[in-house]
């Protein structure tokens, strides 16, 4: 196993990850930049060092800084967290070609997962199911009418290059389409270097359910289950759930099998989760995450495993600590993400935190690098802390949602605490009645 780990992050999930290092007996270095000179996780760690101004791209993505904080530190293996640098592929070339080990899958990996549209074809190589539409980019215009008549309207253009939901426009008729593709082009490029747009029939009310995987490269595969992650507010996840309300037995064994197989077909290692849409009792894949997610906690919680671990493990060349059969799924857990903002207008709220107050007690795990005293600052995601919580049963978990959620303290800044109040309430919530767009529905109905 490494004996030092250098972590290309910062804020909670650079904790989660000093964590797990710690509990295997890895020395940890952090990075910063001078806006987190005394942010927790640099507090925590071994060793820290200062890799630039404020701004993410001449800190947390810069990579000649990085590399070299681990050439200084004597890092062995580098992990890059979540966002930043964790699906750049050729930051993970570069980690290797610097003798370092990549704490993630191989850079082929997540180049071709990277590519919506041979992430799609990969998949339907596989025989799993994907949404009917263009069999990969789509030339022009021109060609966009052609093939749209047989896929069926409503039409939805999507980015190759894209994820989080940019470049992504739907069209409801032939005589929209045209625009539809431009502007679905135009975005693509500003936004991803990449103007390749590709033609899906557009689903009204699905469900977003995605599956988190584990493999060794050695022929050691596992599922931990699948998590419900459909409420979301332009396409950030607020809350996430696993089992899903939604899916019966025969559907979760289905979704998590047809994840495994391509995990096995595809020779994967690292941690990785298969996005599915959900509608009426169908399955279809649509992209594939090569890291780790923000919303792993969950899966841990069900299963009693430790995802960072089994990435450390893999990327030590060790096999995973289990097989499928040792895993038992036990009761419900929820993750509240709660932000730096504003609950009612979602303005971004930095500043000092003057009270912190977490819950605790049974089933209760908050992930959080917030302390007393803490500035919050302007710079980064405003996810300041996630609130996970375990049951024997969702209505338990639920239960517990809501007296964790009256118990934490966190004065100073806004956060979306009081948002997650309202959904705690919320007839829709509590019998699982949700789509993808459900929360933004709901957003405009309780503040017109
Ligand atoms: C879709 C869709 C409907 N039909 N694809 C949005 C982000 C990207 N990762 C996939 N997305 C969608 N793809 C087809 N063919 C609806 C969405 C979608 C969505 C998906 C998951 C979670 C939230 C969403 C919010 C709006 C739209």
């Amino acid at each position: 196993m490494f004996e030092k780990v250098l972590i290309a992050n910062r804020g909670e999930i650079a904790l989660r990850i000093h964590r797990a290092c710690r509990e295997m007996g890895i020395r940890t270095v952090a990075v910063h930049s001078t806006a987190d000179a005394n942010a927790m996780h640099v507090r925590l760690a071994d060793e820290s060092v200062c890799i630039g101004p404020p701004p993410a791209r001449d800190s947390y993505l810069n990579i000649p800084a990085i590399l070299s904080a681990a050439a200084i530190t004597g890092a062995e293996a580098i992990h890059p967290g979540v966002g930043f640098l964790s699906e750049n592929a050729r930051f993970a070339d570069m980690v290797t070609e610097h003798g370092f080990v990549f704490i993630g899958p191989t850079s082929d990996h997540i180049r071709l997962m990277g590519d919506k549209v041979t992430a799609k074809q990969t998949a339907r190589d596989f025989g799993i199911p994907t949404v009917p539409g263009s069999d990969g980019a789509v030339a022009d215009a021109d060609e966009a009418q052609r093939l749209a008549d047989g896929i069926g309207y409503p039409i939805l253009v999507k980015a190759a290059g894209g994820g989080g939901g940019r470049g992504m426009r739907v069209a409801e008729n032939a005589a929209v389409l045209g625009e539809a593709f431009a502007a679905a082009t135009a975005e693509a490029r500003a936004a991803f270097g990449n103007p390749q747009v590709y033609l899906e029939r557009y689903l009204g009310k699905p469900r977003h359910i995605e599956v988190q995987v584990l493999a060794d490269g050695q022929g050691g595969v596992v599922h931990l289950g699948e998590r419900d992650c459909s409420l979301q507010r332009k396409h950030q996840k607020l809350l996430e759930e696993t089992p899903s309300p939604a899916l019966n037995q025969a559907e979760r064994h289905a979704v998590t099998k047809l994840a495994t197989d391509a995990t096995a077909k595809l020779g994967y290692r690292g941690a990785g989760t298969f996005e599915f849409l959900y509608q009426d009792g169908a399955f279809f894949f649509i992209e594939m995450n090569t890291r780790l997610q923000v919303e792993h906690p969950i899966s841990e919680m069900v299963s009693g495993i430790d995802v960072v671990r089994e990435q450390l493990r893999v990327a030590a060349g060790l096999p995973l600590s289990m097989t499928q059969a040792d895993i038992k799924f036990t009761g419900h857990a929820i993750e509240c993400r709660i932000n730096a903002e504003n609950s009612v207008n979602f303005r971004p709220s930095p500043g000092t935190i003057t009270t912190y107050l977490a819950p605790g007690g049974l089933g209760v795990r908050v992930d959080s690098a917030l302390y007393e005293g803490y500035v919050v600052p302007p710079h980064y995601d405003s996810l300041v802390a996630k609130l996970i919580l375990h049951g024997t049963a969702r209505n338990e978990c639920i239960m517990r949602m809501r007296r964790a959620l009256e118990e934490y303290v966190i004065a100073g800044i806004d956060t979306t605490i009081p948002l997650h109040q309202r959904l705690a309430a919320e007839p829709d919530f509590i019998d699982g009645n949700y789509d993808v767009h459900w929360l933004e529905r709901f957003v405009a109905r309780t503040h017109p």
